[in-house]
């Protein structure tokens, strides 16, 4: 391998959210109160959906690049070359292309979110997602007032699929605004697959339903995965709204900057209206130079990924029999079933903080449907995943399994 994903990285006062901020995310700890066995620096992290590895040398050069210009005024994405540079990227990774005149640009994809349901949702409709989801999708709901419907998925030896059945009846009968559908999917991992997607968009076009399909995940699969855009399947239907970024791709989440790919005119006139549309010319730079030479360190990332779900997978195996795992088809994120040793009350994300010394997020930080589950970032050096893996594992062999009614 050319690049060294063993390396360890110092996080420590980078204001680094997966170091300073885990106590306000996961426990609410606003005060910094609450006691923990643990300094706080001494946690093994595998919470927030960031990488410990550093972004590749090339993105680090563009940005050079960029500061060496000297100038940081106001700054939005002008240059042609950055459509080209990112339609090259979903061209040859995805066989698919979109129109530059429906690409804006966002400070991320949930603060996009946020805005697309305001500007979307007409009063009293309702937001629809697929459970367990990331929690900020019903954040977005929250934000502007409106209620959650949750279809939840189904869970068949750890291989999730979607009611279609449940999605057709709350399409039909719940007010639904906007579908935001996550692609893969975060926590479970799931790719989609062309039947999949096609039963599911074909009930939101059925349904006339505005879909957000956030993609945000769909450069990190496992090896021999292949993601299909939902747009691709349904290149005439202008209600659907893909969002991808270089944030989890190349661990550049702090760069703060999306992709929102909006082809219906009467709402992207909205945004283009109300959106506060100036970029972080270090941003721009960043991805633009991802996009262009960040191929083969990506792909090498891949390898060193599936590497640790590997490992992940063979020491769950062995040291914790009763819990349920497969290695998702995309994502650094590891969703376990440990049903068999928590009960639905039990505060998973603690458990494992006070006995483990391990930070990470599970049960009900997914919005529902997730009762039982942890989710373990395994985007760190091998050495740090041994570590995590070893206390996640000694810490529920000493809790033992419960009885379940
Ligand atoms: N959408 C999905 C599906 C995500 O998983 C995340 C980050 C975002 C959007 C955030 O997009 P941004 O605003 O940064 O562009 N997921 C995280 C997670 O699961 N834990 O920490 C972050």
């Amino acid at each position: 391998m050319k690049y060294n994903f063993d390396e360890i990285i110092e996080r420590k006062r980078t204001n680094a959210m997966s170091v300073e901020g885990f106590r306000e995310y996961i426990f609410q700890d606003v005060e910094h109160k609450l006691e923990l066995p643990y300094p706080d620096d001494e946690f093994v992290r595998m919470w927030v959906a960031d990488m410990d590895f550093a972004t590749p040398d090339v993105v680090v050069d563009a940005i050079k690049e960029r500061v060496e210009k000297r100038i940081f005024g106001y700054t939005r994405v002008f240059d042609p070359g950055y459509y080209e540079a990112f339609v090259n990227w979903t061209k040859r990774r995805y066989d698919w292309t979109f129109n530059k005149k429906d690409l804006v640009m966002s400070n991320g994809i949930i603060p996009a979110l946020f805005e697309l349901v305001e500007y979307i949702c007409k009063d009293e409709e309702n937001v629809l997602f697929l459970t367990p989801s990331y929690a900020y999708f019903k954040y977005a709901a929250d934000f502007n007032g409106r209620k959650s419907v949750c279809s939840d998925l189904i869970n068949t030896d750890g291989y999730f699929t979607m009611d279609y059945d449940d999605l057709e009846d709350k399409m039909a009968n719940e007010n639904i605004g906007v579908v935001i559908f996550c692609h893969p999917h975060n926590p479970t991992g799931r790719v989609w697959k062309e039947d999949e997607l096609k039963k599911f968009g074909d009930i939101c076009v059925k349904h006339n339903k505005y879909v957000i399909s956030d993609e945000i995940h769909c450069d990190l699969l496992r090896q021999g995965e292949t993601h299909i855009p939902m747009a691709k399947l349904f290149p005439e239907y202008e209600r659907l709204i893909t969002c991808m970024a270089p944030s989890k791709t190349f661990n550049l989440a702090g760069m703060m900057i999306s992709n929102i790919i909006i082809p219906d005119a009467e709402i992207r006139g909205r945004w283009n209206a109300r959106h506060y549309n100036f970029d972080n010319p270090l941003s721009i730079a960043a991805t633009q130079g991802a996009y262009e030479k960040g191929e083969e360190w990506l792909e090498e990332l891949r390898a060193y990924l599936d590497g640790n779900m590997q490992y992940v997978g063979d020491c769950l195996k062995e040291h914790l029999p009763a819990a349920n795992f497969r290695i998702p088809e995309a994502t650094y994120l590891a969703w376990v079933d440990a049903t068999a040793y928590f009960t639905a009350e039990d505060d998973i994300p603690m458990f494992f903080a006070k006995k483990a010394g391990v930070l990470l997020e599970g049960s009900t930080m997914f919005v529902q449907n997730g009762n039982g589950f942890f989710r373990l970032n395994v985007a760190c050096p091998r050495s740090v995943l041994e570590d995590g893996m070893d206390r996640v594992c000694k810490a529920l062999n000493e809790k033992g399994t419960v009885a379940h009614k």
